[in-house]
Parts: structure tokens; C-alpha cells; sequence
């Protein structure tokens, strides 16, 4: 959990006091950044945290962003407790546990997987495709296969915890996904706590920037809980749940899949960048292009951007309050930062 004091310090600061703290040690020689360009960490909601720890490990040898993201995000992919990552995640509406995940470096090599079943570090499987593999994105039984190929264990990913959510959930058999998980509804048709509490939120993406310039996201999720089995989110579509561009920067999403997918949503957010807007500005941006689309039910749904630019500098932005994220450099190793949204509270 997030250290009070800290969060609150950084809250009051606020994003922008993220300053530059640790200039890169190649920076403009064999990386993209500038020079003022800061070796970071960023990820969504406040799971981040622990994630960041762990890729933060990495940064700070000066080693290499891709094996940071996809250590950090291994964190949440391995906690029972997390119920919308990984093993523990909450399954599907036939009770199968489904995961969705992707994996991106500087100079747009990726790959993914979707609706993998049985392998607890989806991440892994999906940098596996895209090293390993001509491939950009495997799913389903073609995934699991390639995945026990590649020496992967074969577990069960459905909890007792999970089981038991799910058993609860089908008495009603309603799928409604709702603004932040911890008043994910059951289907009883009022909002209701996640048992676990308010540890449990959504998709965690990353973004880091590495002391050689270099830039790289992960995004992993089980998705929507009760989604109608073969659902595939936006976590591994390239360019929706995650896309990176060495020469601009990254950028990740969290929320309802399918408005991300609509909107192209990491690549726009990424494009935005391009075109000179800052990362906060660009997924503010994004998230107004779903809301101007959807007026009458935007204030319905939860989708949030986090971007890194190739400097290093953090944005987000949300359509609901309640979303936030983890940053850590040198200064700051367990910030969180809650994101600005369209709607408030
Ligand atoms: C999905 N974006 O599968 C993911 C899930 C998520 O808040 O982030 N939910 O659509």
C-alpha cells in the first residue's frame, strides 16, 4: 500500500513537481532521449507501486527498460489478491480465467498475447512472441500451446477467492463493467465492495525509461470480469491498450477495453505526443475524443491514459475520478498521484 505521508506529499506537489532527478548516463548517445531526459517508471493505479519497486530494481543498474517493465509488471501478475491481474484475477462468465497481455520497446518491436489461459506471467509469454516468434499477437489455445512449448508451467489461475466472487456473481448473471473495480457490481444491481477491498483495481500498464535512453511499456490484465469467454480487451491490441515510439514516447490504458480499441487510444495518445502536446494534454485529449463520441454514456464508463514522454516527463488523464498512478525515479520511489478526470467525484 501506498505510504500516507508520501502520497500525500506527492499529491500536494502534484505531478509537474516530478522534476528531472537522475539525468541518463548515455543521454543522446545511444538512446532517443534528450538531455534533460529523467531514467523513470511509471504505471497505472496503486499497484503500481510495488510494480515500479521491482522495475526500479533494474533502472537503477542502468539495465535495460524492456526487462524492467516486465519485471515490475510480473508483481501484480503473481499476487493472489490482485483480482483483475494474473493468477487470482477474476474469470470469465463460464469461469475460465483469462489473460490478456502485451509487451512493446523503443523501436516498435512487440508482442502479445490474448485470452491465455493456465500461465500465471502472460507478460512473459508475450515478450516470448515477440523475441521468439515472426509474430505480433497469439491468442487463445495457439498461446497456451506456444507458451508450454516455451517451457512455461501449466497452472490452475482460478482462486478459491476468484471461485467464489464468480459463484456469487452468477446468481445473477448480470455483466455490467463498472467505473472503478472497488464498487465492481455483482449484478445485484447496486455497487458492491470486492471481497480483498480497495487493494483490487484494474489493468496495470508501465512505461519506463532507461539511464541509455531507451523507452518500453507492459500492459497484463485478466480483463473484464464475466466478460463472455474469448473476449479480447484492449491490453493486447498494440496501439489501443499500449503503444510506444522511441522517437516520442508511451502510453498505456486502463478501463473499459472496447472504448480503447474504438479510439486506437495508446497510439493516439502517443500521436498527440507527436504533434507537440505534453502527456498530460495528450490523454486528456484521448479521453475527450470517447467522451465526444459518446455523450450520453461516457459518464458511465471508466477509461484512463498514463503517458511517458522520451524525457521522462508523466501524464495521465481519466473520464472518472478514482484513477491514479505510481511514479518512481531517483527522488521519488512510491509516489502516487491521483489522476485528473472529466467527471469529478
Ligand atoms: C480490459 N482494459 O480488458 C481492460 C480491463 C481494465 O479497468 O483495465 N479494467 O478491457
Amino acid at each position: 500500500m501506498a505510504d500516507r505521508r508520501q502520497f500525500l506529499k506527492t499529491s500536494l506537489l502534484g505531478a509537474s513537481a516530478l522534476a528531472m532527478s537522475k539525468p541518463l548516463a548515455a543521454a543522446g548517445s545511444t538512446g532517443t532521449a534528450g538531455k534533460s531526459a529523467t531514467v523513470r517508471v511509471a504505471s497505472t493505479w496503486d499497484f503500481g507501486i510495488a510494480a515500479n519497486q521491482a522495475a526500479w530494481a533494474i533502472l537503477d543498474k542502468h539495465g535495460h527498460a524492456l526487462d524492467a517493465v516486465e519485471a515490475g509488471v510480473r508483481v501484480p501478475e503473481a499476487d493472489l489478491k490482485n483480482h483483475s491481474v494474473g493468477k487470482g484475477g477474476y474469470p470469465d462468465r463460464d469461469g475460465k480465467v483469462t489473460l490478456d497481455a502485451s509487451i512493446m520497446d523503443a523501436e516498435g518491436n512487440c508482442g502479445a498475447v490474448a485470452a491465455l489461459e493456465h500461465v500465471t506471467h502472460a507478460i512473459s509469454v508475450a515478450r516470448r512472441v515477440m523475441e521468439r516468434t515472426p509474430h505480433v499477437l497469439l491468442a487463445g489455445d495457439g498461446a497456451l500451446q506456444f507458451a508450454l512449448e516455451q517451457g512455461f508451467e501449466k497452472e490452475n489461475l482460478l482462486t478459491p477467492e476468484a471461485d467464489q466472487a464468480w459463484h456469487e456473481w452468477l446468481k445473477t448473471a448480470r455483466y455490467q463493467p463498472v467505473i472503478n473495480s472497488e464498487v465492481r457490481d455483482y449484478g445485484a444491481g447496486k455497487p458492491a465492495a470486492l471481497p480483498g477491498g480497495k487493494d483490487n483495481h484494474d489493468t496495470i500498464g508501465m512505461l519506463a525509461l532507461d539511464a541509455h535512453g531507451k523507452l518500453a511499456g507492459a500492459c497484463t490484465t485478466s480483463g473484464m470480469a464475466w466478460k463472455l469467454h474469448g473476449r479480447v480487451g484492449d491490453s493486447p491490441i498494440i496501439g489501443a491498450g499500449l503503444y510506444v515510439d522511441g522517437e516520442v514516447g508511451g502510453a498505456t490504458s486502463t478501463g473499459v477495453g472496447e472504448e480503447v480499441i474504438r479510439n486506437a487510444g495508446s497510439f493516439l495518445v502517443v500521436e498527440l505526443m507527436r504533434q507537440g502536446r505534453t502527456p498530460t494534454e495528450a490523454c486528456r485529449e484521448a479521453v475527450m475524443r470517447i467522451v465526444r463520441k459518446k455523450p450520453k454514456t461516457a459518464k458511465d464508463i471508466q477509461v484512463g491514459f498514463l503517458a511517458m514522454n522520451r524525457d521522462g516527463e508523466v501524464g495521465a488523464w481519466a473520464i472518472q475520478s478514482g484513477f491514479s498512478y505510481a511514479v518512481c525515479d531517483a527522488k521519488n520511489q512510491r509516489a502516487l498521484i491521483p489522476s485528473k478526470s472529466v467527471y469529478p467525484a
